[in-house]
């Protein structure tokens, strides 16, 4: 049954009435430009066809129009129950309450006057792997929210709400990318976001290359405090060179000074300033179809993450090593997502897909003893209602 249709069931059976509206807000899987985003930087990334999905209703008794539940079906069917009356407080036991609380809360808290409803919630990014189910969430319902109260929010305040609610509530300092990527993402399109201006330039993605997921299984531990480390390292870097955020500072300025800096500081200051250069070239060699250049970039990215930034795992470095050495410059394969385990991304010529995915499915537990999870994916539509 496809996914809208199961949450529809849900409600309907949960609640014993049919939901009125339905949003979904994609996941997403980043083809360059990591850590960038909340430098001010650059990324390249683009919506997949994996999705959250809300459905819900307004709440129609006068005495409990602030009142909302919430059912999630991926979580064992636990429900929520809350009154919009800003501040709102922490779920004490649910983390996925949290962001259902955490969007209304940045909502309210910019003003927006919020209706009481019934949600059900369900999704088919996977989870706790680097592809952004959080931020799909987080826009599904921000979305949710505003078309509930019969109030404009546009996908940029959409996402940043969502950005305000992860950072302010949840308590993950991220970037903008996850957000803003599912809120405006592109059918056969990757998008080159400036994560400064917020302005963003779709590049299409072309026909006769796949956007392959390969999930490494490993779990990702300690990710929040070591990206909140790297941040606080960036921050450092950027205060040295005196400017606002490292996308300040050009090549040369970090070569003549980067003896100032802290060894480890010089290093992921080095990452960021190089990664965002790639991802402004990759984005014209994805544009102008130069896989050559592209699988460079890539690679050029991923030694990057593992040498300055630090944030790939002996298995992730080993799914890379082997996709590249087996696609050499017919396709790039690099980590993505915040690090520590996860997702490798990898450009994959349509015809040469099913030799990768054999290829992944024979070496990959043979050197690691893990065994990998292979997703094909189509760049897709950012957030949208499904259902009026
Ligand atoms: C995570 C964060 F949420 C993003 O904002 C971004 O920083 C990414 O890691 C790394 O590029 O997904």
């Amino acid at each position: 049954m496809a996914l809208l249709e199961q949450v529809q069931k849900a409600f309907a059976e949960h609640y014993q009435q049919q939901g009125e509206f339905a949003f979904r807000a994609p996941g997403r899987v980043n083809l360059i430009g990591e850590h960038t985003d909340y430098n001010d930087g650059f990324v390249l990334p683009c919506a997949i066809n994996y999705d959250t999905v809300v459905v819900a209703r307004r709440r129609n008794d006068p005495d409990n129009n602030k009142r909302v539940r919430v059912l999630a079906l991926d979580y064992q069917q636990q429900v929520d129950e809350f009154e919009l009356n800003f501040p709102l407080e922490k779920h004490p036991e649910y983390q996925w309450a949290n962001y259902v609380r955490g969007v209304a809360n940045s909502l309210m808290q910019k003003g927006f006057n919020l209706v009481g409803c019934d949600l059900a919630i369900s999704g088919n990014v996977p989870q706790g792997v680097g592809l952004s189910s959080s931020a799909s969430l987080e826009v599904a319902l921000g979305l949710t929210y505003s078309t509930l109260a019969g109030v404009e929010l546009s996908s940029r305040d959409n996402a940043l709400n969502g950005q305000h609610a992860e950072n302010h509530f949840v308590g993950c300092n991220c970037g903008i990318m996850d957000q803003l990527i599912s809120a405006q993402g592109k059918v056969a399109h990757a998008l080159l976001i400036d994560c400064r201006s917020l302005d963003s330039t779709p590049v299409s993605v072309p026909t006769d290359m796949a956007v392959m997921i390969i999930n490494s299984n490993v779990k990702r531990g300690l990710v929040d405090s070591e990206y909140n480390t790297r941040r606080r390292q960036c921050e450092e870097a950027a205060a040295i060179f005196g400017v606002k955020a490292l996308r300040d500072v050009s090549w040369n300025t970090f070569a003549a000074k980067q003896g100032e800096l802290d060894p480890l500081v010089a290093k992921r200051a080095r990452h960021v300033i190089t990664e965002n250069d790639r991802t402004e070239l990759a984005a014209k060699a994805l544009a102008e179809h130069d896989i050559k250049l592209l699988s460079r970039l890539m690679a050029e990215s991923h030694l990057s993450m593992k040498h300055d930034f630090e944030i790939t795992v002996p298995a992730i470095d080993a799914l890379v090593e082997m996709i590249g050495n087996t696609l050499g410059d017919t396709g790039g394969v690099r980590m993505t997502g915040g690090g520590f385990g996860g997702c490798v991304v990898a450009l994959v010529p349509q015809n040469r897909v099913d030799e990768i995915r054999a290829l992944v499915e024979r070496e990959y537990p043979a050197q690691t003893g893990l065994t990998a999870g292979i997703f094909v994916c189509t760049a897709s539509q950012g957030a949208e209602q499904i259902l009026a």
